[in-house]
């Protein structure tokens, strides 16, 4: 799609909102505000569209999906709008004639940082992916004022600050007032009769928060249509208690405006741990209900009934925590509009699809049912009778089988299980991988697939590759174009092309040259941030995700200490030198999460002070990991490190980006890493470590001692004597005891101990072919050419066929 704008027209557009919004020309205009003016005009632009070609207009016709999901990770907007909009050159062009520069205003922008890692980033994929199909969606959430929390790193240690986002990213939002919705809390029910002899309940006495829509366009590639990110902001209709004004009470009398406030006050940065805190229950029912009351509105508007609602809108539930928007849509349709329960429950069931994203235990959300009446009854006296009628349903399934009973049922033990009501209530229940998928399928949701077998489907992750290739890497994109044609931004699966230039020499060295300068730019990065020079020809071997015992990023230390104590032991040892590089938020309250942080800062200080090991080993902990930190590392990156524990990790997205930019992974068969492994070829990645059944076997015979590897295995025992010794001043016995104390899977929970030997051979294979620089070229070459079945865009339409049923304008 082309749209006619020259430069001219740009400089003209900007220089009109500088003077609207600011009273200056560019002249004297600040660079803040020429930030918000540009962003301005490319708002305009979308809006334009969006009036004419969007989720609001064609939701009149055409089908929608509501992908409803607390968190998304949309990073910055201002270069992703304009490569979607394919104005890049005018763009350019005008702000050098205003005395500006594009790319400088592009690292003005701050991330819209409203997500914790996996899942938010993917949400966002997927709406930009929705976009760029010409389908039609939306997708809602909440307007947290602070989002992830910025990390620094001080003397090794992580430190979070508030990441106040709005101040710029404001720019984006569109704040629409005459569609707030009215949020009810607490209050109590009350059962009275109608004249046609009904029960009624009738709910008084509540709280009430506004819930305030401040939109975000979202641009798709080339398809025209624009859709939006609905993120709801709380506020109280009561800004000030008079009365308790006069009293001279002046903190009582904004307290409930600050109660209010506060529900969209801050992300919760605990990712894959529930912590059942009250708070965190408010933030869901407020963006929910305000969701399905707007939904349900909108809807009538239109078609007078929703009878059919589940023709027109498709729910999808990210994870469980919009697991509230099943009980909401039963009250809508009973309370207000008067169905009966059982027409309620076809519409809802028809309507709602559910996404797992972690077989965690500890992440699996669980609300204390005192907790759950107490703030929300009457969606408690649903919920009751849903579990009700469900327990039936499972008496008649499974007669025999009390514990099976037990183990699905929505409510037990006073706690209210949010991934069974998922599983009940949802027509269609996916996992994330085809391994993953299995996983849920067999193990942790098994009663329900034996109860209804055809629930269960997969839709493996994608990323919008777009983003971390043609925008993060516009070298590599570049020279693709110039080889394979413009073709791929579009279709991804056109990277293959890619393919006939495998023994390519001259395009091997090619890439190798993109590699380094990519690897240069981030060396000027970690100069800046660190303080240290790191060897561009050195293995950029990198590991970028949350931190998380179960990703084993201590494995990676391992293998780093091994090298150490081996340099130690023979100064003269050849070895390929690695910069290994960490990007990693711990979540605030992760204790075990911190200490590897500061064993990993550590570790970083003591290789740098040592003159034999800093030219050869060096790690590199980049503080505050994020979308737009992540754009710059992923191009830079030689070696993925994917090394949880095989039956851990769900998918993993970061390997699907690290891939696309040329970097050959090293991993686990776990989430993703086993698709990738079937697109490369054994080959082209290095596998190691237990399988999930393997892992299984061990866990099961309940025999797993790391004490017998301590003493079989040399290097593991001076790897740990050196974490109870070897960096003065440090302690590092708590995370020696986690790998060491306890009996029967509880002393190193995730096998980082029994798969270190296979891991530390696979990385010795690593160096040896990174030796070969043909052979790396080409590695490199085909995990490029064969990370389009990655792309978001396949997913999305794999989503659109088999879950949520909407098309495409184009087809
Ligand atoms: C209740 C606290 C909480 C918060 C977030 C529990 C669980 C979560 C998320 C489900 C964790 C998450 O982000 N999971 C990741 O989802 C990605 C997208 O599907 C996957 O690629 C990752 O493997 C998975 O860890």
């Amino acid at each position: 799609m082309d749209y006619v704008y020259t430069s001219q027209d740009i400089s003209r557009l900007i220089e009109g909102k500088l003077t609207r919004y600011f009273g200056r020309e560019s002249g004297n205009a600040t660079k803040h505000q020429i930030f918000r003016a540009a962003c301005y005009v490319v708002r305009d632009i979308l809006s334009e569209l969006w009036l004419t070609n969007s989720d609001a207009v064609c939701s009149q016709t055409e089908k929608q999906v509501i992908y409803l999901s607390m968190e998304f990770l949309p990073g910055t907007s201002l270069r992703n709008n304009i490569f979607n909009l394919g104005l890049e050159e005018p763009f350019q062009e005008a702000l050098g004639e205003l005395g500006g520069n594009l790319e400088e205003l592009y690292r003005m922008e701050p991330d819209a940082g409203l997500g914790n890692g996996g899942l938010g980033r993917l949400a966002s994929c997927y709406l930009d992916a929705i976009s760029s199909q010409g389908m039609f969606g939306q997708g809602m959430s909440i307007c947290y004022e602070y989002g992830i929390f910025k990390q620094q790193i001080k003397d090794g240690r992580q430190v979070e600050q508030p990441d106040d986002w709005l101040d710029l990213g404001e720019s984006w939002l569109i704040t629409k007032e005459d569609e707030a919705e009215e949020v009810h809390f607490g209050g109590k029910l009350t059962e009275v009769w109608d004249d046609k002899g009904r029960m009624k309940l009738i709910h008084s006495d509540y709280t009430t928060v506004i819930a305030i829509p401040r939109d975000m366009l979202i641009s798709g590639y080339g398809s025209g249509v624009v859709n939006t990110l609905r993120l709801w902001q709380s506020t109280s209709p009561i800004s000030i208690d008079m009365e308790l004004f006069a009293k001279g009470e002046y903190l009582k009398a904004m307290e409930e405006k600050h109660q209010a406030e506060i529900i969209s006050k801050i992300l919760y940065p605990e990712d894959a741990h529930d912590e059942g805190k009250i708070l965190r229950m408010k933030q869901q029912y407020f963006f929910i209900s305000a969701s399905m009351q707007t939904l349900t509105k909108r809807h009538l508007c239109t078609y007078g009934s929703l009878d059919r609602f589940y023709e027109k809108i498709a729910v999808h539930i990210n994870d469980t925590h919009p697991t509230m928007a099943i009980l909401e849509l039963m009250r809508i349709l009973m309370d207000d509009h008067e169905y009966e329960w059982d027409d309620a429950w076809n519409i809802v069931t028809k309507t709602v699809s559910y996404t797992n994203h972690t077989v965690m235990p500890e992440a699996l959300e669980q609300w204390p049912e005192a907790l759950f009446a107490g703030l929300l009854p009457r969606l408690h006296s649903i919920l009751k009778e849903i579990n009700r009628r469900f327990n039936d349903a499972l008496h008649d399934a499974f007669p025999a089988n009390e514990m099976r009973r037990n183990e699905m049922a929505v409510i037990f033990n006073g706690k209210i299980r949010m991934a069974n009501l998922c599983v009940a209530a949802s027509h269609t229940v996916n996992g994330v991988s085809a391994l993953h998928s299995g996983i849920i399928k067999e193990k942790l949701f098994s009663g329900f697939s034996e109860m209804t077998p055809g629930k269960f489907t997969n839709v493996t992750n994608g990323i919008a590759y777009r983003r971390w290739l043609c925008q993060a890497n516009p070298k590599l994109s570049g020279f693709i174009e110039e080889l394979c044609g413009p073709g791929f931004k579009r279709d991804s699966r056109e990277l293959e092309k890619l393919l006939a230039y495998k023994e390519d020499r001259i395009v091997l060295e090619q890439l190798a040259v993109i590699k380094r300068d990519n690897k240069l730019r981030l060396a000027e990065k970690i100069k800046n941030s660190n303080g240290i020079i790191v060897n561009p020809d050195s293995i950029f071997d990198v590991q970028v995700k949350r931190l998380h015992e179960y990703k084993r990023q201590l494995l990676n230390l391992f293998h780093i200490i091994d090298l150490y104590n081996q340099i130690k032991e023979n100064p003269n040892l050849e070895i390929q030198p690695r910069t290994f590089i960490f990007g990693a938020k711990a979540a605030a309250g992760y204790y075990m999460a911190k200490q590897i942080i500061r064993l990993a800062c550590k570790l970083s200080e003591q290789l740098e002070k040592d003159p034999v090991i800093r030219d050869r080993i060096k790690i590199v902990f980049l503080e505050n990991y994020s979308v737009s930190l992540s754009e710059m590392i992923m191009p830079a990156a030689d070696l993925s490190e994917q090394i949880s524990l095989a039956g851990t990790e769900a998918s993993g997205t970061g390997n699907m980006k690290l891939m696309l930019n040329g970097a050959v992974t090293i991993g686990t068969m776990d989430g993703a890493n086993v698709e990738i492994y079937n697109a490369v070829g054994k080959e082209n990645i290095f596998l190691f470590g237990m399988s999930v059944e393997e892992v299984e076997k061990l866990k099961g015979q309940g025999l797993y001692s790391p004490w017998g590897f301590y003493q079989d295995n040399r290097s593991i025992s001076e790897i740990i004597k050196f974490l109870a010794g070897g960096i003065p001043g440090e302690n590092f016995g708590d995370i020696i005891n986690s790998l060491t104390t306890g009996y029967n899977g509880e002393a190193d929970h995730y096998f980082v101990i029994a798969d270190f030997e296979s891991y530390k051979n696979a990385q010795q294979e690593v160096s040896a072919a990174y030796r070969d620089t043909q052979r790396w070229g080409g590695m490199s070459l085909t995990n490029i050419a064969k990370a389009g079945v990655f792309s978001a865009d396949r997913s999305v339409r794999e989503y659109a066929d088999k879950i949520w049923g909407i098309k495409s304008i184009n087809d």
